[in-house]
C-alpha cells in the first residue's frame, strides 16, 4: 500500500434495490470491502466506507410492474431489507445511502450539467422503439422477439438468454413490446452520448498507470480497449420516466442513464456522511479511492466512471478496483430469477448468531482469482473442522485451564524455552504478514494466515500438554499458559476484520477492551494477574441436519426450476398450427369416430415408432397399427379407452393390416398423447360426434 496517502475512501457497489442480498453479492464485494475497511480502521488509518441502494434503472420498473406497485414502493422495500441485512451481517458502512435521495439527485444532476456545459457530450438522434399504445419509448429489456442466432422466440432486446448473445433491439425478429404486446415502431429521439471513442487515449493512459491491478481486472479493461474498433460512444440519457431527470432544455421525459447516476452515488453518499469535509476524500491528491465490485461491473468502474471523472475535472480517479470473480452455489450459477441463491436475510434467521461462520467461509473461499463454488458441505466443514476444532478449541482450552489452575488470573511467564520464543516471534510477526496480504487485496491468504496463528496455538498446547505437566512441573505450566493467553489476545485483535462478532466476544471473555492492530505486534497484552471472565464456547457445531435443511430447500428449487424450464421449452418449441381449410358438415358426418378399448399392445420388430394394438370397438375386435411407440410403452396402455376413427380405409403398415386410426393430440413438445373419452368406463362403440 502506498503510504503517502492520508485518507482512503472505500466504496462497495451500490446494489440494485430490486431484490434481496445473497452470498454472491457478499463474496463479490461487500465482505472483502468490509474486511479491508475494518483492517484500516484497526490500523489507525483515516478511512470512510460508503455504499447505498441503486434505485434507478429499468429492472426496478419491471419489478414494480410484476409486483403491481410503483418503483418507489419497490425501492423502499428493498432498501430497508438490504440495509438491515448488511447491518446484521456486520458490514460496517459509515453510511448506507440511496440514489433516490435529494442529495443524490442534485449531485448527479449537477455532474451532468457540468459535463454538458463543458460540451463533453455529443448529441445524437437515433431511432428507438416506441410503444404507441403505452405511449413510451421501450427500454431494451422491455422488448422481446425472436433471436436472430438461435431462433428463441423469447429473446430480450439486449440479450438472448438461451444462446447468451448480446443483442440490440433492432436485431430481434418480430419485436414485441412486453408492456402491451403490440409491435413497437421506430421513432427518432435525441440523447446525449459520452464520446468514449475520443476519450480512449486518455483512458488508456490512465489504465497504463494501473497495470498493477488484479490481472483479471486489468485484462478485462485492456480487452475493452483493444477489441474491434475500441471504445464506442455510449448514451448517458434514456427515454424512461424513472431516474434523475436530465437537467437540460429539450430533455423532457428523459432521465440519466442508470450507470451514469449510480457511481455518482458514491459522491452523494460521502456528501451526506460528511457535509463539511466530503471534498477531502474526493478532491485531494492525498486521498485514495478504492472501488470494491463484482466482475460484471468492471467496465463501468474502470472505464466509464473514470472517463466521467476526468471530464468533470474536480475529482480524483479510482486508485484500485479489486473486483472479484463470481461465486457459484452448489455448482450452479447464482441467479435471482431462478431463486438459486442463499439469501442473506434467510441465512441470518436460519443461522442466528453465526454471521462469522458465513464470513469465514466466504472469505476462505473467496472468488478472487477465478469463479468459486459455495457448498453447504464446505460451510459445515469450515465451521466444524476449522472454527470449532482449531480456533475455538484453542481458545476454550486456554480459558478453561486458566480458570482451573489460576482462578482465572493470568499467570506470570518466568522462563521462556527456545520453543516458546519461536512461537512468540511467529505471533508478533503475524500482524504485518496478514496486513501485507490485506493491503494487496488478498483476503483468502490473509484469513488463512490468521487461522495459522490459531493452528500454531493449538499445536503449542497439544505439544506441551499443560493438563498433564501441571502434575510434574507447575512452574513451567505458568509460562505455557501465559503464552497461550497472549496468543488468544492477539487472535482477538487480528480476527476483527474477518470475524468481528467473535473478536468482540473474545475480548469480552478475556475481559479486555478492544485493541488496535499494532498491539498485536507485541506479546504482552495480557498483564500478569489480569482476571479473565468466565469461559464460554465461541462456536458450536453445524449439524448434518442443519445442512440437510438447506440442501432440501435447494433440491426443491432445482426441481421447480426444471419443471419451469421444461414448460418454457415446451411452450416455445412447437408453435401452434393454423386452422385448416373449412370442411363440410356432410364430410364430417362421414367419419365414424367411436370409443374403443385397447385389449393388447405389442411392439413391432424393426421399428421404434409403431405399436400393434388390438381394440375392442364394441362391434368387433380389430387390429390397428399406431405410431405412438416413442411416447407409450405397450404395457402402460392395455385397458385404456381411446377414440378410434373406425371407418378409415384399411392399409398395410409393416406388413400388418391396420383397420382404423386412434385419435391423438400433439402436446407443445410435439409428443403424441391420447385423446381419451372423458369418462373412462364408457361402453365401447359409442359414437363421437
Ligand atoms: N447496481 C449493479 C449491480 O448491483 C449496479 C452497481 C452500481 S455501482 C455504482 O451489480
Ligand atoms: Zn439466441
Amino acid at each position: 500500500m502506498n503510504s503517502d496517502f492520508k485518507r482512503t475512501l472505500v466504496t462497495a457497489a451500490l446494489p440494485y434495490a430490486n431484490g434481496p442480498v445473497h452470498i454472491g453479492h457478499l463474496a463479490g464485494c461487500y465482505l472483502p470491502a468490509d474486511i479491508y475497511v475494518r483492517y484500516l480502521r484497526s490500523a489507525g488509518k483515516d478511512v470512510k466506507f460508503v455504499c447505498g441502494s441503486d434505485e434507478h434503472g429499468v429492472p426496478i420498473t419491471i419489478r414494480a410492474r410484476i409486483e403491481g406497485t410503483t418503483p418507489q414502493a419497490v425501492v423502499d422495500k428493498y432498501h430497508k431489507l438490504m440495509g438491515d441485512a448488511f447491518k446484521d451481517f456486520g458490514i460496517s458502512f459509515d453510511i448506507y445511502s440511496r440514489t433516490s435521495s435529494k442529495v443524490h439527485h442534485q449531485t448527479a444532476s449537477d455532474f451532468f450539467k457540468k459535463l454538458y456545459d463543458k460540451k463533453v457530450f455529443t448529441e445524437k438522434t437515433t431511432e428507438q422503439y416506441f410503444d404507441e399504445s403505452a405511449q413510451l419509448f421501450l427500454a431494451d429489456r422491455l422488448i422481446v422477439g425472436t433471436c436472430p442466432r438461435c431462433a428463441n422466440p423469447n429473446a430480450y432486446g439486449d440479450q438472448c438468454e438461451k444462446c447468451g448473445t448480446s443483442l440490440s433491439p433492432d436485431e430481434l425478429i418480430e419485436p414485441k413490446s412486453t408492456l402491451s404486446g403490440s409491435k413497437p415502431v421506430l421513432k427518432p429521439t435525441k440523447n446525449w452520448f459520452l464520446p468514449l471513442d475520443k476519450l480512449q487515449p486518455k483512458i488508456k493512459a490512465y489504465l497504463d498507470q494501473h497495470s498493477d491491478w488484479r490481472p483479471t481486472v486489468y485484462g478485462q479493461c485492456k480487452s475493452w480497449l483493444d477489441s474491434g474498433d475500441g471504445l464506442q460512444p455510449r448514451a448517458m440519457t434514456r427515454d424512461i420516466d424513472w431516474g434523475v431527470p436530465v437537467p437540460v432544455e429539450g430533455a423532457q421525459g428523459k432521465v440519466l442513464y442508470v450507470w451514469f447516476d449510480a457511481p455518482i452515488g458514491y459522491i452523494s453518499a460521502t456528501k451526506e456522511l460528511l457535509p463539511d469535509s466530503w471534498e477531502d476524500y474526493w478532491k485531494s491528491k492525498e486521498s485514495r479511492l478504492i472501488h470494491f465490485i463484482g466482475k460484471d461491473n468492471i467496465v463501468f468502474h474502470c472505464i466509464i466512471f473514470p472517463a466521467m471523472l476526468m471530464e468533470h475535472g474536480d475529482f480524483i480517479l479510482p486508485d484500485n478496483v479489486p473486483a472479484n470473480e463470481f461465486l457459484n452455489l452448489e455448482g450452479d450459477k447464482i441467479s435471482t430469477s431462478r431463486n438459486w441463491a442463499v439469501w442473506l436475510h434467510e441465512y441470518l434467521t436460519d443461522f442466528k448468531d453465526k454471521q462469522d461462520v458465513l464470513r469465514y467461509t466466504l472469505c476462505a473461499n473467496a472468488p478472487e482469482t477465478r469463479d468459486n463454488d459455495f457448498t453447504w458441505k464446505d460451510f459445515q466443514a469450515r465451521n466444524n473442522s476449522e472454527l470449532v476444532n482449531i480456533f475455538g478449541n484453542f481458545i476454550n482450552r486456554t480459558l478453561v485451564l486458566t480458570h482451573k489452575f489460576y482462578e482465572g488470573k493470568v499467570p506470570e511467564a518466568t522462563d521462556y524455552t527456545k520453543e516458546d520464543l519461536i512461537v512468540l516471534q511467529e505471533l508478533t510477526a503475524a500482524p504485518d504478514r496478514i496486513a501485507a496480504s490485506i493491503e494487496q487485496f488478498r483476503f483468502r491468504e490473509a484469513v488463512t494466515e490468521w487461522m495459522n496463528v490459531s493452528r500454531m496455538g493449538n499445536k503449542y498446547l497439544a505439544d506441551n500438554a499443560p493438563w498433564n505437566l501441571i502434575k510434574t512441573n507447575a512452574e513451567r505450566v505458568k509460562t505455557i499458559m501465559n503464552v497461550a493467553l497472549q496468543i488468544s489476545c492477539n487472535l482477538a485483535i487480528l480476527a476483527e476484520p474477518f470475524l468481528p462478532f467473535t473478536s468482540k466476544k473474545l475480548f469480552g471473555l478475556l475481559n479486555l477492551h478492544e485493541m488496535k492492530w499494532s498491539s498485536a505486534k507485541n506479546a504482552s497484552n495480557m498483564a500478569t494477574g489480569h482476571a479473565i471472565n468466565k469461559d464460554e464456547l465461541l462456536f458450536s457445531k453445524v449439524e448434518d441436519s442443519d445442512i440437510q435443511v438447506q440442501l432440501d430447500r435447494l433440491e426443491k428449487i432445482k426441481k421447480e426450476n426444471e419443471r419451469l424450464a421444461a414448460l418454457k421449452e415446451a411452450s416455445t418449441e412447437t408453435p401452434l398450427k393454423e386452422i385448416k381449410e373449412a370442411t363440410s358438415f356432410d364430410d364430417f358426418l362421414k367419419m365414424d369416430i367411436r370409443t374403443a378399448t385397447i385389449l393388447e399392445a405389442e411392439s413391432i420388430p424393426k421399428t421404434n415408432k409403431l405399436l400393434k394394438l388390438k381394440l375392442d370397438t364394441g362391434v368387433d375386435q380389430r387390429t390397428v397399427v399406431s405410431g405412438i411407440a416413442l411416447y407409450y410403452k405397450p404395457e402402460e396402455i392395455i385397458g385404456k379407452q381411446v377414440c378410434l376413427l373406425a371407418n378409415l380405409a384399411p392399409r398395410k403398415i409393416m406388413g400388418i393390416e391396420s383397420q382404423g386410426m386412434i385419435l391423438m393430440a400433439e402436446n407443445s413438445k410435439g409428443e403424441l398423447c391420447f385423446v381419451s373419452p372423458v369418462n373412462n368406463g364408457f361402453q365401447n362403440g359409442s359414437l363421437v360426434k
